[in-house]
């Protein structure tokens, strides 16, 4: 899991992927550090692979002024896989 504000309104939400499989979710905080909301929307690529995700984190790739997530995905010792939803 990973910290950022992905939406911009000033509170940190949580980036997550699902144990075991390739779908990234975000959680939307609401600034009470007690209360988060759930939503893949704007992730329509989040399903991103047949293998298991290694590592992804959050960053403004394109410095556009919102977060993107980055995630390289592994399972294949020879093969990695670099992948960048931009937001
Ligand atoms: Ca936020
Ligand atoms: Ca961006």
């Amino acid at each position: 899991m990973v910290l950022g504000d992905m939406d911009g309104d000033g509170h940190l939400d949580a980036v997550t992927k699902d144990q075991g499989t390739a779908v990234v979710r975000i959680f939307y905080g609401d600034g009470s550090g007690k209360s988060f909301v759930e939503s893949s929307a704007g992730l329509p690529n989040s399903e991103v692979g047949d293998f298991s995700m290694a590592w992804h984190d959050v960053g403004d790739v394109d410095g556009n002024g919102n977060l993107d997530i980055v995630i390289v995905s592994g399972g294949d010792a020879v093969k990695n896989d670099l992948q960048v939803l931009v937001r």
